[in-house]
């Protein structure tokens, strides 16, 4: 199949993010009208107001990359929030995209769908085969349910809804705030500051759980490319196809950005999922490989950083 962005008014849902701004970049190649609206203007988790915007602003395709976001701890500490705001976001635009006969929408979860224990790397059918990692169960839970809602609005109503399932994503317009951020833009800002003061490099955990990082604007590229090239009822990983420990990554930001001091570890920190790796083999399949690498996307990320770039700063 092939879905042409050529002439459509596509709404991103979530401009804002860091997945959000990303993929608005992305779409300045295509030839179509990017839709946006602010926070103040809609309120997503408002069913009726969602379904009010999207009559009078008629989207033909939709990004869903709006949602309630966070690093291992704002998960633990706010399960509320990360688990009501995201079935509400989701079940709003969902049901509004069926109602005004949105033609191609895209929905975004996340790696922390999949048990625990999965098997590594990580295929797509590994959802619900075992028990999830409890520090961000809430989130994972709402997330599945967007992904069977989407599954469902195929199946009942016909509407060509796809699901794609990003590692962890790393890039400019992230959140730098250390009690809500994701272990790449802490590490970013913890070694600058480090090496502003000399001092020493704090990781939580005990530094060895593995995870996989995507640079945010690959992430984008393979939601446009999905979006062309995808159209079935089971969700898609997107990932970069190798992992690396946290103490590694920590050695690797360290020489991306030019410290060398002292790093210790904070075992009273949660560690989470011991491993993540995706298979992505189904998106390599459809002709799409990221462009990225590590090193590179850590030096744009700090160049964001840097330049203020970013939430939390
Ligand atoms: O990125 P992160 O917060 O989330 O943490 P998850 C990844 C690993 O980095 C954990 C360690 O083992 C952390 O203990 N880590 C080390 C740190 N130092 C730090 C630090 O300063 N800050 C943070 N945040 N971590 C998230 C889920 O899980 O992954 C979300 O909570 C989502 O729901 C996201 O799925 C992609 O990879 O553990």
């Amino acid at each position: 199949m092939s879905y042409s962005f050529e002439g459509k008014r596509v709404w991103v849902a979530g401009h804002r993010g860091m997945v959000g701004s990303a993929l608005v970049r992305r779409l300045a190649a295509e030839n179509c009208e990017v839709l946006t609206v602010s926070r103040d203007q809609l309120d997503l988790t408002d069913q009726r107001a969602v379904l009010g915007w999207m009559h009078g602003s008629r989207p033909q395709a939709v990004f869903l990359a709006a949602a309630r976001v966070g690093g291992i701890l704002a998960n633990d500490n706010h399960p509320v929030e990360f688990l009501r705001d995201n079935l509400l976001i989701e079940t709003a635009v969902l049901t509004g995209a069926e109602s005004v006969g949105v033609e191609k929408l895209l929905f975004l979860g996340s790696s922390c769908i999949y048990p625990k224990h999965a098997e590594q790397p990580i295929r797509e059918e590994a959802l619900l085969t075992g028990p999830l990692e409890p520090t961000n169960e809430w989130y994972a839970i709402a997330k599945i349910a967007g992904i069977k809602l989407a599954e469902a609005y195929r199946r009942e109503y016909g509407c060509d809804f796809i699901s794609a399932m990003p590692t962890n994503l790393y890039g400019p317009g992230d959140n730098f705030d250390l009690n809500a951020s994701h272990v790449m833009p802490a590490l970013i800002r913890k070694v600058h500051e480090a090496k502003l003061s000399g001092g020493e490099v704090s990781v939580w955990g005990t530094g060895t759980p593995r995870r996989e990082f995507l640079y945010v604007d690959d992430c984008a590229d393979a939601c446009v490319h999905l979006m062309q090239h995808y159209s079935d009822a089971l969700h898609i990983n997107i990932g970069s196809g190798s992992d690396v420990s946290i103490i590694e990554l920590t050695h690797t930001v360290m020489e991306v950005l030019g410290y060398d001091g002292p790093v210790v570890t904070d075992p009273s920190k949660p560690d989470g999922t011991p491993r993540k790796l995706m298979d992505s083999s189904r998106l390599a399949a459809l002709g799409w490989q990221p462009r990225v690498d590590l090193r590179e996307g850590i030096a744009l990320a700090y160049q964001a950083f840097l330049a203020g770039e970013g939430r939390g700063l």
